[in-house]
């Protein structure tokens, strides 16, 4: 043990050093993370067969599975899993508060339930090593992407049911990792802790991250100064670009960590050092690309609605359950050595896909042009109203810090030329409303990025 740290007379023993490599190994799953591609399908075969077995176990499979005549022992391979019914969002919510249990009550030891709003949410439920496994796929993928255990950890989301807050806890408490959990929110204090105790590593959504950097700019403090290594953003969309905008201010490097709570929350899917593309925990997760309107598979490499099967999950297993996220599988193998296949970043979640004048838009094309602009702040907000019958999209973005030099003109020019370049990205005009940075609402958590005031 060595001492690392000295501040107002704390001293922080750090165990680096102390766990062996085969602890490390067996704390990460190291096993899993060094399989082949045939070890994985072969793994999947075995491990689909269980869930589907434990699935019956539920009320809400059991009856499922019989309507449809189908015998879980009839399911011997991965390649069956198309015989298998799919599970909507409706299904969970129609299977509260607790339908699709597997266990007695006393093997639960925690449950979450979804970030919805309204209606009753969705609640997934955990066995100790439904939590220690899901704990091992966060510490792997943290391990992964380069954190390690003499790393400082800050974690900048909510706690509570939402799952980037225990989720991401467990895994870094899990690889050794110095952790603050200082929740969301508070941002102040949050500056205050990563200078204080020389915090390496945060966990955010993309736009608080934004929002922190930007309050501090605006109170003439520089982010780089934090000194902060790398970031885990997720829980939300956001592009490449705004992951760029984010490491030019902060000097970091940005590794995209995608999850939901049906299938835990974070850990799901997440970058390894070559930041191209999220290699997907395939031990644990069976994933599937499917055509959101057949429901027949996409073809290979095609973007299409990720279906995704919990295989290493006891208290909840959930069969192919439609995340409505848009994304595609990279299937080249990745020089980082790891065969789990790659999720490419998300386009959208089909649920979001925005019909203005009969043209389909994703917010993240939008963001896409935004985020490329230096003068432009990263705070924006998408709002659509009707007009003479007619829907009208207007895009409002801060201005950056200090990018204003005082000429209306120059800053009409640009609105000008900003309006010319969306327009050549979604195919009709918008406006652009240019507004003081620190003027759009912040984000804590999941950024609302659009107020559809249509009828
Ligand atoms: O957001 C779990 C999570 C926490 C993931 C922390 C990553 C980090 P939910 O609240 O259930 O769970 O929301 C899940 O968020 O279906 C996607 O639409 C979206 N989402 C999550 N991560 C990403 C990402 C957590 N990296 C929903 N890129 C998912 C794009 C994401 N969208």
């Amino acid at each position: 043990m060595n001492a690392k740290y000295t501040i107002d007379g704390f001293i922080h023993i750090h165990t680096t050093g102390d766990i062996s490599m085969n602890e490390l190994h067996d704390r990460i799953g190291g096993r899993f993370m060094a399989m082949s591609t045939d070890e994985i399908r072969e793994w999947q075969s075995q491990a689909l067969a269980r869930s589907v077995a434990q699935a019956a176990k539920s009320p809400f499979y059991s009856e499922r599975f019989k309507n449809m005549g189908l015998d879980p022992s009839d399911i011997k391979s991965w390649e069956d899993i198309t015989k298998l019914p799919l599970t909507s969002k409706e299904d969970l919510r129609l299977s509260y508060p607790a339908q699709m249990l597997t266990v007695d009550q006393e093997q639960v030891i925690r449950m979450h339930t979804s970030s919805g709003t309204t209606g009753k949410p969705t609640a997934i439920f955990h066995t100790r090593e439904d939590i220690d496994n899901w704990a091992e796929l966060m510490a792997r993928s943290l391990y992964q992407a380069g954190a390690r255990s003499n790393d400082v950890f800050q974690n900048m989301t909510g706690y509570g049911m939402f799952t980037g807050g225990l989720g991401l806890h467990y895994g870094a408490e899990r690889l050794g990792m110095w952790v603050i959990p200082a929740g969301a929110g508070n941002t102040a204090r949050h500056i205050m802790l990563i200078r204080d105790f020389h915090v390496t590593v945060i966990h955010a959504t993309p736009s608080y991250a934004m929002h922190v950097a930007e309050r501090m700019l605006q109170e003439g403090d520089d982010p780089k100064s934090l000194g902060i290594k790398m970031a885990v953003l997720g829980a939300e969309p956001y592009t490449e670009e705004m992951r760029q905008k984010l490491q030019d201010i902060y000097g970091f490097k940005v590794f995209n960590s995608y999850g939901l709570s049906e299938m835990n929350g974070p850990g799901v899917a997440f970058e390894c050092e070559n930041r191209n593309g999220m290699h997907l925990w395939e031990d644990s997760y069976l994933a599937e690309i499917i055509n959101p309107d057949t429901l027949q598979p996409a073809g290979e490499g095609e973007v299409g609605e990720l279906v995704l099967t919990t295989l290493r999950r006891t208290a909840m297993p959930i069969i192919r359950y439609r995340t409505r996220d848009l994304t595609r599988i990279i299937a080249d193998k990745c020089s980082c050595g790891c065969n789990h296949r790659r999720l490419a970043r998300m386009v959208g979640r089909s649920d979001d896909m925005l019909i203005v004048r009969g043209v389909n838009v994703f917010p993240s094309q939008i963001e896409e042009v935004l985020m490329r602009h230096k003068w432009l702040g990263g705070n924006y907000l998408i709002n659509l109203s009707t007009a003479a019958a007619l829907d009208q999209m207007t895009v409002k973005v801060e201005i950056a810090k200090d990018a204003f030099d005082g000429s209306l003109d120059t800053l009409r020019s640009k609105r000008g030329e900003l309006q010319k370049e969306l327009k050549e990205q979604i195919g009709f005009t918008a406006q652009i409303e240019l507004v003081e940075s620190g003027s759009l609402p912040a984000s804590e958590g999941k950024a609302k990025r659009v107020i559809d005031e249509r009828g």
